[in-house]
């Protein structure tokens, strides 16, 4: 439609990426003079940081068109990826690996007078995530972009993400992050604006084609998302995805300029805040659900937006309805987006006047769910007066879905009124509640698990009544992966260049099964000591950032021992620093000459605990006070120090993770569904110790039972062990836990009332997630990580070994998993241009 002369016009001017050093440094120069105002006498790191994030977005945002408008043009099946978090960390250094701009980059800011590492710190954190799910959908969005698929994220632009942890008098407290002062990475579109309905009523309407009266929800309170939106590159390809984020604001403008002409101008702010409250802050639950009503604005607010662009997108092709699933996988990260089966649903049936079965037909092919947790607290449930009052149409819709899908489970199993009571959407009670994993399991056609165990464990438990309503092949695995491009490139850069020298250049990056070359180099000596010493360089600037923050010196040469993840009963924090006062007992024990031969260890710990959640808050309480009670024993000097480093999020963990000797993932048998901070640790060279759970298992399978140190009671020993706890007679504590009992008792680490919670958990509380039941495991496997660093060859063959074998674990390989099994959609390649590492 647009006239050929224009097209050339506008062709010959249309905006190119920079190439080579000058140019990069003339664009970085000229956002510094320009887009910031500043100059060579004002440019501070800071503004060095914002020049060179511009000059790299410049770049970016042109194969970002390119990306957007090529994948238009061969109008593919797209992936949707809903997630109400992405914990996407930070995004230059990132980026500028990803296109293959960092060298330049270095080079060129350098001889502008900046170090490209203080410049890359400047940048704040995006943490709109809690932890392992929100991280999952970051990777996944970045080897989603590396495989060239057509994939947008939807998510929310909250205005507050996870807040910052402050540690004061030893006890965490929170503090609001407000990242969105300067965030070149994302860009408003204010004519992508979509008005959000809630509350009103159903009435009936006129009578539609078939002649049945339609149902029209009107009167309700409106809102407008507004659509920001971010770019993501790929690695080594010209692809960039869109993740696109909804912020809200009142709907018609600024404010009501009725209430305000009336003199109700306190009432037209009030109304204005009211709307833009739905975006601003990110709920700070981990693996739990706190059925609060603004969280289920927050869910519809953005299910309803996101599915109106989508379905917008499709209309634009002119295809019949019946082709939607051929254009469009809807992926559901947890149960969060579940509304979004039943608004597609309704737009069918109200809106585009589809008959209920064409369109439910429509739904189901269209979206997958994947669940991330058994734990029954995480497990999502609204109140129906919630639902009823918030999106009344809604509450209908779901009532016939879960008639309709009863009646199919009566006609399979008759009589079988238990099991119609079980598998309903509706929970009886008062007030009754809707589960929504089930209502997400029967509007799906994939229900996918995230680690081996974890998907048995779906099917064998929480799932089981669906699996004989649905059968097997609804049900499936996608053990999670990782991307190696920001957890080895970028957070360990030594240890990816001695791996490339090794491996024949950079491609593991992206055929991670490629390190299996490294097997060859584990006797080769030379090898081996390179190895060592980049870990060793990992922890010496590990050492240095504790000095820095903590005013603690650790010894770089002591064995690094790291739990770094939400602080959480099941994955047993507890336990661990319970280890660490028992070795600190033991030493206290021991004779000097003793001492001598014992390995010195540094017990690090971070991680955020959810602010409402009295017990992990209480975990990290014991955590730093055992510190400053070890950290400043002389008698023990340097055989142990504890630390807590505050405030754990993406930018630490890429300093953290290069930096360990042995991780600790070690979470009671059968509670985490994978995890994947073990998959970091382990591509990092360093070892677990772990539990039989989540993804160790596969990660054992990988790299051979010799190179992990496996503890405690297998997943199918849970329940016996929790019944005995609970009726069991003479049921005795581990004396060795006894013993760490009685000490924090006596006051050894403060006031025993601190901790009085801790403790009752392990016995009036039947030890529900089993520390006395592995503790003794713990602490001789413990006992066996000693051993086996005292022989640093036998170490690093472990080490090396390990690495080589982790392949399985690039979420390259989980992408393409769900590409094939879950999605169905190729990938979209672009013509070749510009730099790439
Ligand atoms: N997970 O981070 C969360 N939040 C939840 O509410 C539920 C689960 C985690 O998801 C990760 C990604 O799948 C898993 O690796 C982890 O085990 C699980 O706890």
């Amino acid at each position: 439609s647009i006239p050929q002369p224009l097209r050339e016009t506008w062709r010959k001017l249309s905006a190119s990426e920079f190439d080579g050093k000058e140019q990069f440094q003339k664009e970085v120069v000229r956002h510094v003079e320009t887009t910031l105002a500043r100059s060579i006498y004002n440019c501070d790191d800071n503004a060095a940081y914002s020049g060179t994030a511009l000059a790299i977005r410049d770049n970016l945002v042109i194969k970002w068109n390119k990306t957007q408008q090529q994948q238009t043009l061969q109008d593919q099946k797209r992936v949707y990826y809903l997630s109400l978090e992405f914990l996407m960390g930070r995004t230059l250094d990132n980026a500028m690996l990803n296109t293959g701009l960092k060298d330049t980059a270095r080079e060129g800011i350098s001889e502008l007078g900046f170090r490209i590492e203080d410049i890359i710190d400047q940048e704040h954190d995006a943490a709109l995530g809690n932890g392992g799910l929100g991280r999952l959908a970051a990777c996944f969005l970045d080897s989603l972009a590396t495989l060239n698929y057509p994939a947008w994220g939807y998510g929310l632009r909250y205005r507050y993400g996870i807040f910052k942890q402050e540690i004061i008098n030893g006890f965490q407290a929170e503090v609001p992050d407000y990242w969105l002062d300067f965030n070149p990475w994302e860009f408003p579109r204010h004519d992508v604006a979509i008005d959000v309905m809630f509350y009103g009523t159903v009435n009936p309407g006129p009578r539609d084609d078939r002649g049945n009266i339609k149902k029209v929800w009107e009167g309700g309170e409106i809102v407008q998302a507004i659509a920001y939106d971010v770019p993501i590159p790929g690695y080594g390809t010209d692809c960039t995805n869109n993740l696109r984020l909804w912020s809200s604001k009142p709907s018609g403008g600024e404010f009501d300029f009725g209430k305000f002409n009336s003199g109700d101008y306190e009432g037209s702010i009030r109304d204005q805040q009211r709307a833009e409250t739905i975006s601003a802050v990110l709920y700070p639950n981990d693996n739990i659900d706190a059925g609060k009503e603004l969280r289920l604005k927050q869910q519809y607010f953005w299910v309803a937006a996101s599915l109106h662009d989508i379905v917008r997108r499709f209309k634009k092709s002119h295809r019949p309805w019946k082709e939607f699933p051929d254009q469009v996988a809807i992926q559901l990260n947890d149960t969060h987006p579940t509304l979004a089966i039943v608004e597609l649903q309704r737009i069918f049936i109200d809106i585009e006047c589809l008959p209920w079965d064409e369109a439910w037909y429509i739904v189901t092919r269209t979206f997958g769910y994947t669940n991330h947790t058994v734990l029954p607290e995480a497990l999502e449930k609204w109140s129906v007066p919630l639902v009823q009052n918030l999106l009344p149409r809604h509450l209908q819709i779901i009532y016939d879905i879960n008639l309709f899908f009863l009646q199919s489970v009566e006609r399979k199993f008759p009589k079988d009124r238990d099991l119609l009571r079980r598998v309903s959407v509706v929970e009886e009670g008062t007030p009754q509640v809707l589960r929504m994993a089930y209502l997400a399991i029967i509007g799906s056609h994939k229900v996918n698990g995230v680690a081996e165990l974890h998907s048995d464990l779906i099917k064998a438990t929480i799932f089981k009544d669906f699996v004989d309503i649905f059968g097997q092949d609804k049900f499936t695995n996608v053990t999670n992966g990782i991307t190696p491009r920001r957890w080895l490139h970028q957070a360990n850069p030594k240890l990816s260049d001695l791996i490339a020298s090794k491996v024949g250049g950079y491609d593991f990056l992206q055929n991670l099964t490629k390190l299996t070359v490294l097997e060859k180099y584990v006797d080769d000596k030379a090898f081996k000591k390179e190895w060592m010493e980049i870990k060793l360089a990992a922890k010496v600037k590990l050492a240095k950032y504790i000095k820095d923050t903590t005013q603690i010196a650790v010894n770089p040469h002591s064995l690094f021992d790291i739990q770094v993840k939400r602080i959480h009963e099941y994955k047993r924090q507890q336990m661990n620093i319970f280890g660490v006062i028992y070795r600190y007992l033991r030493l206290k024990e021991m004779t000097p000459e003793e001492r001598k031969k014992q390995v010195p260890r540094t017990s690090i710990f971070g991680g955020k605990a959810a602010p409402g959640y009295w017990m992990a808050k209480t975990i990290i309480r014991l955590i730093t006070a055992v510190g400053e009670v070890v950290n400043r024993d002389e008698e023990i000097n340097g055989l142990l120090k504890v630390i807590f480093i505050e405030d754990y999020n993406v930018s630490k963990a890429e300093i953290i993770v290069p930096a360990s000797d042995i991780s600790e993932h070690i979470s009671t048998a059968g509670t985490e569904a994978s995890g994947t901070s073990n998959m970091k640790f382990v591509l990092n060279g360093g070892l677990i110790i772990g539990t039989c759970d989540g993804a160790n298992i596969e990660i054992t399978r990988e790299i051979g039972e010799e190179n992990i140190f496996l503890l405690g009671n297998l997943a199918e020993q849970v329940e016996d062990l929790r019944h005995q706890h609970r009726f069991g007679k003479d049921v005795v504590m581990d004396p060795k836990l006894r013993e760490v009992c009685d000490v924090i008792e006596a006051g050894k680490f403060g006031s025993e009332q601190t901790y009085s919670g801790l403790i009752a958990a392990l016995t009036t509380g039947f030890d529900y997630y089993l520390v006395s039941d592995d503790f003794s495991s713990y602490i001789a496997t413990q006992d066996l990580v000693d051993e086996a660093y005292r022989d640093q060859d036998g170490w690093a063959t472990k080490s090396i070994t390990s690495v080589a074998r982790m392949g399985f674990f690039s979420a390259d390989r989980a992408i393409n998993e769900y590409a094939e099994e879950v999605w169905n959609i190729e990938p979209c390649e672009l013509p070749k241009s510009g730099s790439r590492p």
